[in-house]
């Protein structure tokens, strides 16, 4: 791997990153015309009851992932900015300011900041380290081929597994499928979570000591 990148983090979107890992289809089912939802609680459901298409008031797994190749190929489209139909290592690893977010050198320090948290709040979920990997392991994860280029069937696998895997940990009685009450849980847990990893990654990027 020669590609070049800036190695200064960003502690939004590595947390956006997290979130997006364990929340993607949910955003996604939130493309529909509605908009100006303001209410929390209301909206929640919303976003529940839009997933569950087949109206039975749990959420399958098919339900949860409809939408995500779908997903999956905008975004390649979108990075994909030589339109040469592979991702290469700058195309899926810059984020929008042209920066890819590496926070690997701090993530036990960050593991264990927000495990330091959970003692105060046990809503928050300690993240792994792996969560936090080097932009060459994230890539390299995805490039099972390991041509060194993304193709749009492994961008898809990987959002899939990442979609499928976030419903297995939403799935907390392991019936096989999700009711509200389990969604709206790891919404708050989610949330909560997002925040921790916000403020330690801030906490750890800011301590100079003058
Ligand atoms: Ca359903
Ligand atoms: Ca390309
Ligand atoms: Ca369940």
């Amino acid at each position: 791997m020669t590609s070049k990148f800036t190695q200064r983090p960003l502690a939004i979107a590595t947390a956006s990153i997290l979130v997006s890992v364990l929340f993607s289809s949910v955003t996604y089912a939130q493309k529909g015309p509605r908009s100006g939802d303001r209410e929390r609680g209301n909206s929640l459901e919303q976003r529940f009851q839009s997933l569950d298409s087949s109206g039975d008031e749990v959420l399958s797994l098919d339900e949860f992932t409809a939408n995500t190749s779908e997903r999956a190929e905008n975004k390649f489209n979108r990075k994909d900015t030589d339109e040469d139909g592979f991702l290469s290592f700058e195309e899926a690893t810059t984020n929008r300011r042209g920066e890819a977010t590496d926070h690997s050198e701090i993530a036990q320090d960050i593991v264990d900041c927000v495990a330091a948290l959970t003692e105060d709040n046990d809503t928050i979920i300690v993240p792994e380290t792996s969560d936090f990997s080097s932009p060459e392991e994230r890539f390299n994860a995805v490039d099972t081929s390991g041509d060194g280029l993304l193709s749009l069937e492994e961008v898809q696998d990987n959002a899939l597994n990442k979609v499928s895997s976030a419903f297995e940990s939403m799935d907390t009685d392991a019936s096989g499928d999700v009711s509200y009450e389990e969604f709206e849980s790891h919404n708050q847990q989610r949330k909560a979570t997002r925040q921790a990893i916000r403020n330690c990654i801030n906490e750890l990027e800011n301590d100079s000591v003058v």
